[in-house]
């Protein structure tokens, strides 16, 4: 098994940590998104990272290929089988993708990836609009379902994966949650990120 994609993106990170908890053996292949490499364009149509090759298989998508690894490996088990504790790890995988990551990608963007990646200039106004007006909103919300270590259904899963992957990045940005505001939401992505597969993923290769 080959997942292609560098461990600075927070969806490649989803793979890995997944990856990590279920003891899959997989080869890393830490490129970027839209590298030419033809087993990566093969399995990424759009050439985003993640994709994954399992023999003859090819599939690209974070949350697919967790789909995917979720039934080839089933323990231990990610995604809960209670409808209701289902339906909620698919609202917050979503939730983490397509809401947190764009806002709380920002940071990352302007103080890591332009300079460091792209030889181009970051934009601190847009630091300061991202952490004072455009994330609190979303803290605010977390900070009001977080009830325990984890999110869904009392036990560590794609959920918590989802949500926590891009705070790694925002504490590469030198940024982090204010704990004196939001004490839950401090306190429970703490404890994500020292779980040893994050510890793994994030210590994966980047190039
Ligand atoms: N929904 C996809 C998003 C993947 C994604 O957007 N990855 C970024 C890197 S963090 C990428 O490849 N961007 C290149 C692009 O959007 O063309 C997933 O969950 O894997």
């Amino acid at each position: 098994m080959k997942l292609y994609g560098t461990s600075l993106s927070p969806f490649v990170r989803k793979v890995l940590v997944v990856l990590a908890e279920k003891g899959i053996e997989a080869e890393h292949v830490p490129l970027r998104f839209h590298d030419p490499d033809p087993g990566f364009q093969a399995a990424s149509p759009l050439g985003k990272i993640p994709a994954l090759e399992d023999g003859e298989f090819r599939l690209a998508d974070s949350s697919a290929i967790i789909h995917y690894l979720e039934r080839k490996h089933p323990a231990p088990a990610l995604l809960p089988s209670g409808a209701q504790d289902a339906g909620r790890a698919v609202w917050f995988d979503k939730f983490g993708d397509g809401e947190l990551f764009p806002v709380l990608i920002k940071p990352f963007v302007q103080r890591f990836f332009l300079p460091r990646l792209m030889n181009k200039p970051g934009d601190e106004a847009v630091v300061a609009k991202c952490m004072a007006e455009e994330l609190p909103r979303l803290f605010d919300y977390l900070e009001g379902v977080i009830d325990g270590p984890y999110l869904v259904g009392g036990a560590f899963g794609l959920a918590d994966v989802s949500v926590v992957t891009t705070f790694h990045n925002l504490h590469v940005a030198g940024e982090a949650v204010d704990a004196g505001r939001w004490p839950k939401l401090a306190a429970y992505v703490k404890g994500i990120l020292e779980r040893p597969s994050f510890q793994a993923a994030i210590a994966a290769r980047k190039s």
